[in-house]
C-alpha cells in the first residue's frame, strides 16, 4: 500500500489526495506540518532531501516527490491519463505551466495569506508580482477553457487536477475570478466529477466513521 506524506492545507498535497480518491486507491496518510518544520527533520530529509510534501512512498523505501510527478505515476494508464502521445504531451505542457505560472503565484499567495499568521506583511514586497503574474496566468487558462471543457483530450485528466488545486482557492487569497467566467465554469465541472473530494477530505476520518 502507498504511504502519502501530505499536509491537509497544502494544494500540492491535495492534488495527490484527489487523484488517489478518484482512482479509489487505498493509501496510508501521514500528516506533515511544514509550519512546524516537520518536512525538515533528518528523518524526512532522508526520504525527500528537498524537504517538501507531497511525498509518496511507492514501494518500501522508494519515494516520489513533486505533486505532478505523483499525479503522473498514480494515474498510470487509468482514465485520468490521456491516451495518445500528443495528448499526454499536452497534459505535461499544462502541468509545467501550473508549476511555472500558477503555483509560484496563486500557490505562494495562498500559503502566505491563508496559512501564515502575518504573512501579508511579511511578503508585502512579493505580493504585487504574485497578483500580476497570477492574473496573467488565469488569463491563459481562460483562453483555453473558452474553447474546451477540460484542458486536454476533451475530458477530465491529471492536467485538470494539477491546475484545480490552487485555482479553486484563488478567491481566498485576493484573486478575483469574476473576469474569468470560463475558469469558473471549469471549476464547477471539476468539482462535479465522480469521486471528487474537497481539500479538507480526510480518508482516515471517513474510514473511522464506517
Ligand atoms: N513543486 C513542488 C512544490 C511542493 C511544495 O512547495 N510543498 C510545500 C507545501 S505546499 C512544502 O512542503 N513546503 C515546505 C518547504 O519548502 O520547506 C510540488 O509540486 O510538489
Amino acid at each position: 500500500m502507498f504511504t502519502l506524506y501530505s499536509m491537509q492545507r497544502s494544494g500540492n498535497s491535495y492534488k495527490a489526495r484527489l487523484a488517489l480518491a478518484q482512482l479509489r486507491v487505498p493509501y496510508r496518510l501521514i500528516e506533515i506540518d511544514i509550519l512546524k518544520g516537520e518536512s525538515h527533520t533528518p528523518e524526512f530529509l532522508a526520504k525527500n532531501p528537498n524537504g517538501q510534501v507531497p511525498l509518496l512512498e511507492v514501494a518500501p523505501g522508494r519515494y516520489l516527490a513533486e505533486s505532478n510527478a505523483i499525479l503522473w505515476y498514480v494515474a498510470g494508464s487509468s482514465a485520468l491519463m490521456p491516451e495518445d502521445r500528443v495528448n499526454r504531451a499536452e497534459a505535461l505542457q499544462w502541468m509545467f505551466f501550473e508549476q511555472h505560472s500558477i503555483e509560484p503565484n496563486l500557490g505562494a499567495a495562498y500559503f502566505w495569506l491563508t496559512l501564515v499568521k502575518g504573512g501579508r506583511e511579511l511578503q508585502r514586497h512579493a505580493f504585487e508580482d504574485w497578483m500580476e503574474e497570477g492574473h496573467r496566468a488565469l488569463g491563459v487558462m481562460e483562453k483555453r477553457l473558452a474553447l474546451k471543457d477540460f484542458f486536454v483530450a476533451e475530458r477530465y485528466t491529471i492536467a485538470d487536477i494539477a491546475l484545480y488545486a490552487y485555482t479553486h482557492v484563488a478567491h481566498r487569497c485576493d484573486f478575483d475570478l469574476a473576469p474569468f467566467p470560463a475558469v469558473r465554469a471549469w471549476l464547477a465541472r471539476v468539482a462535479a466529477e465522480s469521486g471528487h473530494v474537497t481539500m479538507d477530505f480526510d480518508p482516515a476520518a471517513v474510514a473511522a466513521a464506517k
